[in-house]
């Protein structure tokens, strides 16, 4: 595991309708993150927030759609910036950790990084595929197609966005908590035969088995892991502070595992962490769990 750290505060709301998940980023370090990684012995640098040149205006509640793309001017302005500051943490050797934010954000994480590997892999680790089109998307929200951007399906200038080209090839990515998946997900799922754990896989397997099968399918042919993990992917009642809820998901405990093992694996190179919304939650707890989730990534144990 990489021990410089560089923290990265992606404070969007662009990719959702609801308020607040801009703040995720600074719920996430007043829930101890800095101090947490320093404990498990990182170099961690805090490199602030990135939040774009558009403002978040909380009067107007109606977005501007562009070919079923909604704000996506905005989208696009902040992923090119935040494309910008995660390649320059990759550039000088260090793990950009990427706080969210809505998942959108991952549109310019995942551009700003994949440019320095020959095969970058994915572990999406979430309720949802985001693997959505515009044709696709029951909702016009963009934080439900990032994945599929980053396979090169979706609006040109996203796939383009700051190199271009697919930023990750489909047979790299592995999906770990499945269980909110709309009919051209899965079908997009199914015709790119993409490794897929939905969250009763993970119940009957367990999580150790999963995370297994997953290892040992990238191991060999991936030179970088990116791991974008959606909050939702817990269950509701360990995460509540979250846009998009869905019930049935991976408790912390499993979690915790799952980031364990990826911590063993010393494969993992960059993360996301996304979907923290304080004003949805109950006492910031979802950023401490999101704090430990990150902590269990760099090395915390229980014994
Ligand atoms: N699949 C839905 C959509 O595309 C919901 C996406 N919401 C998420 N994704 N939180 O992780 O609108
Ligand atoms: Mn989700
Ligand atoms: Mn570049
Ligand atoms: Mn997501």
């Amino acid at each position: 595991m990489n021990h410089k750290v560089d923290i990265i505060g992606a404070s969007t709301c662009f990719g959702q309708p609801k308020l607040g998940v801009d703040f995720g980023p600074d719920a996430i370090r007043y829930a101890g993150l800095v101090k947490a990684l320093e404990i498990q012995g990182m170099n961690v640098e805090d490199k602030g927030n990135i939040t774009g040149q558009y403002k978040v205006d909380p009067t107007l509640h109606s977005a501007k759609e562009e070919m079923g793309l909604l704000n996506f001017e905005q989208v696009k302005d902040f992923s090119t910036e935040l494309a910008e500051e995660v390649e320059s943490s990759v550039k000088l050797g260090r793990f950009p950790l990427i706080l969210g934010g809505d998942h959108s954000l991952s549109i310019g994480s995942i551009a700003g990084i994949s440019p320095h590997y020959e095969n970058l892999g994915v572990i999406w680790y979430d309720a949802h595929g985001d693997l959505n089109d515009s044709e696709t998307s029951p909702s016009g929200n963009i934080h439900g197609m990032p994945l599929a951007v980053a396979c090169g399906v979706g609006h040109e200038s996203f796939v383009n966005l700051h190199q271009p080209g697919v930023k990750v090839k489909p047979e790299n990515v592995v999906l770990i908590g499945m269980r909110d998946l709309d009919v051209g997900e899965r079908e997009y799922i199914k015709e790119n035969d993409i490794l897929t754990f939905t969250a009763t896989d993970v119940r009957e397997k367990g999580m150790a088995g999963v995370m297994d099968e997953a290892i040992a399918y990238l191991k060999d042919k991936v030179d970088g892991l990116h791991l974008s993990l959606d909050v939702d992917g817990l269950d509701p009642l360990e995460t509540p502070g979250t846009g998009t809820p869905v019930d049935g998901g991976m408790s912390l405990s499993e979690t915790q595992l799952a980031m364990r093992m990826l911590n063993e694996s010393d494969l993992v190179t960059s993360m996301d962490l996304v979907e923290v919304n304080p004003l949805l939650d109950e006492k910031n707890i979802t950023a401490e769990k999101a704090v430990e989730i990150a902590s269990f990534l760099f090395g915390k144990k229980q014994l």
